[in-house]
């Protein structure tokens, strides 16, 4: 049981004094990022969002990825070690998800079919929209994965397994 707050409380108090002469030297240029080969393979990956049961809550929004809710007992995806592939993701949905992989950065894929030169861990995937993402799966044979970034429907099932085989 966690008590409730129920007045205001000091959590932090910060004090300064002096005066930083430190003059740092920014960069002039932005890290120059290559953009990924063309991809090996395609993949899609529908997000979805069902009523359903939720323990202590009831009935609720339940998410998925490809019609099924997380299961760490499961291998949704299986890519080869250094492949680049490209991966779209479709959101059925009326909320945006943000969608992060974890181990690999990719790009974001234009309208014009272009990998903005930038890395990236999470992309958002508005509602009723998709996205295209080009990754490379550079780290490490294993198995990792990707979720909605939004942790409330992680925990409710939108997150799915890849495994990278070398
Ligand atoms: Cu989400």
């Amino acid at each position: 049981m966690v008590a409730a707050i129920t007045a205001p409380v000091d959590v932090a108090r910060f004090v300064y004094a002096g005066r930083d002469e430190r003059r740092p030297q920014i960069p002039r240029t932005l890290v120059s990022v290559a953009g990924l080969p063309a991809a090996t393979a395609q993949r899609a990956f529908e997000l979805s969002d069902a009523m359903g049961m939720i323990p202590g809550r009831g009935m609720g929004m339940r998410f998925r990825i490809n019609r099924q809710e997380f299961s760490e007992a499961r291998i949704d995806t299986r890519v080869r070690l250094g492949a680049v592939e490209e991966w779209e993701f479709r959101n059925a949905t009326t909320m945006d998800h943000p969608m992060h992989i974890h181990t690999n950065s990719f790009q974001v894929v234009g309208t014009d079919g272009q990998a903005e030169r930038a890395w990236r861990d999470v992309v958002i995937v508005k509602a009723r929209s998709t996205a295209r993402i080009r990754i490379r799966f550079d780290d490490y044979a294993g198995l990792t994965v990707q979720h909605c970034h939004i942790l409330d429907h992680e925990d409710l099932g939108m997150m799915g397994t890849i495994l990278m085989e070398p």
